[in-house]
């Protein structure tokens, strides 16, 4: 290391897995980035998309500076002039049109990122528009509502403690790609081996012989959306075996013995066929699961994201409490995070209100995102005329994608919080753009909560502030403060919160934890002391405290969850019209992908896979040969909403009768600017998911298990 060069100890926010990085930079420029070796949660942990902060950085496309849509191109304005015109815009707007004519979507970066979490509400509230969406209802929604309902709050939601395990039990996740949803976990291939070395099992149940499943201890295919099934026969074999034993919580869920009622009619003899796994290899897998002294049932994105997403989240759940295995070590935890939101934050109201088009309930204040286009282009009282983008790019990450682009193009205004012209924030009249991850403090509000380990970690921004620069927070604070004064609101409290700012609300949290380090109560200037991280050991029994109703006990809401059952009869169990979509088409991530948004880096794109493109149709050899396919062939992909072109993968990982295809590509649209993506452009999937089709329960979108026809294109 060269004497002008420096070394930072940082976190990398890009995916769940709270990486602790070592940053090494020379004046501005980032000279390297490893993992830190001393973070006692990551351990040296890194994945290659860690060097992808650095591009971002170096990105010669990323926006720097207020843009603004004239009629002769963009065109730079000051911070000042952006924050008035938009503030005025959106104000004169509501006052023509009412409160809900703004519409707000906030995307997945927002998570990762402490100042939209702490401060971005202050200006969502003072939108005070109803028509609220995020990335949320694309993705965890169901495990927000079952949380909700069993334990109070929609936040509070258990993790597999895999360092502990005996029999790891992964439902619809691919964490060897992901790095693991709502599950913290760096180093997760490291865990799962060290599960099978102490003699335990990692079984895997997925269409695809994924990354994951190819270091599983077990496979199994399963039909793509009939997770419920599965999960049905598993709870009626558990009956059907005497393995119930729920323990302890017997006392806090008194009436989980009576799942036995809801579950008779699904034996596995009844379901197995509709699923495409055998009577036996069911049986095995609950006998196993509840022979073992330590199991968890974890399920994800493939299992939430689907047409029975809710009531699949909700019969896991009560798998594993009926196995005992909920709160115990090895089994599904509570997290105890150092600096604990929860307590401060909204539970989650449940259909306190309902979409004006479809009717659709709310959840914690926000529609499902499948409405947002139907919202925007159905005339009438409460039609959305304006958006409000925080960190998304729903044209390319929401169903019917198409449509979508459509209703953004027929808007009166928009304003997209971005720091890249994308498929979305093409449509906006100016762009406000933040700094990127390194440029700011950081402390995982969010991630801590779902992490493997209680660890507690600060780490201030790499670079100082550049001239002309600003964070999301400061963006948000900003428009908020304008909003209010135009309305004649006071904005006293803007003050305060500009000298708090977002690490003051850290430090009062980590302030009231009882967790002490060497004696010393935490706190942000404590956490300075020790840049890596400190740990703060493993998951811990917390019931009955974790649970937020009021009499400490589980409410199993049969009435609400178990209403769905009529459902799966007639989705299932009734006489089926043919259709000619044959086949079902679900997601996949790869290890250098981000959703939609870093394939404007180089390294990210290249080094693809038999000179494709990584944004290809996998299909069986069995499904290739039928529509007399060769590999690399393109195709068109048709559903009910829409049809794409691209060339096919063959490959016996996928199960027969399924086709799986990446999302977050699509970057051809006039007007985004992504030079590096163009060239490895893809196609939009969500062009082919049907907004019309949700999980019912929640309004979750259905991603996985899409009906769709192939023909060469
Ligand atoms: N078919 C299909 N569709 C899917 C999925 C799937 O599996 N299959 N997965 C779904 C899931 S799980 C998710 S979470 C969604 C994600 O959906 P979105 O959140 O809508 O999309 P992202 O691609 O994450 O877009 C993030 C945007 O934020 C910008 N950005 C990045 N960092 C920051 C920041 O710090 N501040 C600000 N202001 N902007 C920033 C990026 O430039 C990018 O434009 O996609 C969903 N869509
Ligand atoms: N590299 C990378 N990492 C990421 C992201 C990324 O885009 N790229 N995105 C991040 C985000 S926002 C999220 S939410 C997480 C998601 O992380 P995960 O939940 O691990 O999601 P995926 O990697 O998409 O894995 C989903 C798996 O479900 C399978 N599947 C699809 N349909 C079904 C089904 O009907 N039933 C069953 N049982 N399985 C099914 C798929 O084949 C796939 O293997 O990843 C995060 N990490
Ligand atoms: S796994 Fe990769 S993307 Fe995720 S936090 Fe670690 S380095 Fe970043
Ligand atoms: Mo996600």
């Amino acid at each position: 290391m060269s004497s002008s060069q420096q070394k930072h100890f940082s976190t990398c926010t890009l995916c769940e897995a709270m990486c602790g990085i070592e940053v090494t930079t020379e004046e501005r420029q980032i000279v390297s980035i490893v993992g830190d070796k001393k973070n006692p949660f990551s351990e040296g942990h890194v994945c290659p998309k860690a060097m992808a902060l650095k591009d971002l950085y170096d990105d010669p496309e990323r926006i720097k500076l207020p843009l603004e849509k004239t009629a002769t191109g963009w065109q730079t304005i000051s911070w000042d002039e952006a924050f008035d015109k938009v503030a005025k815009k959106l104000v004169d707007i509501q006052q023509q049109c009412g409160d809900n004519a703004i519409g707000l979507y906030l995307g997945n970066p927002n998570a990762h990122n402490m100042g939209s979490i702490l401060f971005g509400p202050y200006f969502y509230r003072a939108l005070k528009t109803h028509n609220r969406y995020s990335a949320t209802s694309v993705d965890q929604l169901p495990h927000h509502i079952v949380s909700r309902q069993l334990f109070g709050h929609q936040s509070q939601i258990p993790i597999p403690d895999i360092d502990h395990t005996q029999y790891f039990l992964i439902i619809g996740g691919n964490p060897l790609a992901s790095n693991g949803s709502i599950m913290t976990v760096p180093h997760v291939k490291r865990r799962l081996k060290a599960i099978q070395a102490r003699e335990g099992k990692v079984v895997v149940i997925d269409p695809k012989k994924s990354e994951t499943a190819d270091i599983s201890s077990e496979h199994y295919f399963i039909k793509p959306g009939t997770d419920v099934l599965l999960l049905l026969a598993m709870l009626n074999t558990v009956f059907a075996e005497g393995l119930a034993k729920p323990g302890k919580l017997s006392e806090m869920a008194s009436e989980l013995m009576n799942v036995e009622a809801f579950v008779k009619d699904y034996p596995s003899a009844r379901v197995a066929p509709l699923i495409g796994m055998s009577e036996q290899q069911i049986t095995h897998i609950v006998t196993e699961f509840c022979a073992a002294s330590s199991a968890v049932c974890y399920g994800r994105m493939g299992a939430s994201v689907q047409a029975f997403g809710t009531l699949t989240q909700y019969l896991i759940m009560l798998f594993n409490m009926l196995s005992g295995n909920l709160d115990k070590p090895g089994g599904m935890m509570f997290t105890q995070p150092a600096a604990d939101t929860l307590p401060h934050s909204g539970r989650g109201s449940i259909a306190q209100y309902h979409s004006r088009v479809r009717k659709l309930p709310a959840f914690a204040g926000e529609y499902p995102v499948s409405t947002l286009a139907e919202e925007i282009t159905t005339e009438g009282v409460g039609q959305i005329r304006a958006m409000v983008i925080g960190a998304g790019n729903p044209v390319l990450t929401t169903p019917n994608g198409q449509q979508l682009d459509d209703a953004f193009a027929g808007l009166d205004f928009m304003v997209a919080v971005d720091f890249y012209l994308t498929e979305t924030s093409r449509h906006a009249d100016i762009i406000l753009p933040p700094v990127t991850a390194l440029e700011r403090d950081h402390y995982d509000v969010v991630f801590h909560n779902f992490a493997v380990r209680n660890s507690t970690k600060y780490s201030p921004a790499v670079f100082s502030p550049e001239k002309d620069s600003l964070t999301d927070w400061q963006i948000y604070l900003s428009l908020a403060q304008r909003i209010d004064a135009l309305r004649g609101l006071p904005t006293d409290k803007y003050q305060d919160l500009w000298a708090k700012e977002p690490k003051g609300v850290v430090n009062d949290l980590l302030k009231t934890s009882e967790y002490r380090h060497e004696g010393q109560r935490l706190s942000i200037d404590l956490l300075l002391q020790n840049p890596h991280g400190i740990d703060l050991g493993p998951l811990r029994s917390n019931l009955p405290d974790a649970i937020f109703h009021s009499d400490k006990k589980i409410d199993l809401r049969f009435d609400y969850f178990m209403a769905d059952l009529p459902r799966v009869d007639q989705q299932f169990f009734s006489e089926k019209a043919k259709t000619k979509y044959n086949l079902l088409l679900i997601g996949r991530r790869h290890l250098k992908t981000n959703n939609s948004w870093l394939h404007n880096s180089p390294r990210m794109v290249k080094g693809t896979n038999k000179g494709l493109s990584r944004c290809t149709a996998q299909l069986h050899p069995e499904d290739a040969q039928y529509h007399q396919l060769s590999e690399g062939q393109m195709i068109t992909v048709r559903s009910r909403v829409g049809e794409i072109s691209l060339p096919v993968e063959i490959t016996d990982k996928i199960m027969p009768g399924v086709i799986s295809i990446p999302h977050g590509w699509g970057h051809n649209k006039a007007g985004s600017k992504w030079s590096v993506a163009q060239e490895h452009a893809g196609v939009n999937v969500n062009e082919l998911t049907d907004e019309m089709v949700l999980d019912e329960l929640s309004g979750n979108a259905v991603l996985n298990g899409v009906p769709v026809c192939i023909s060469a294109a």
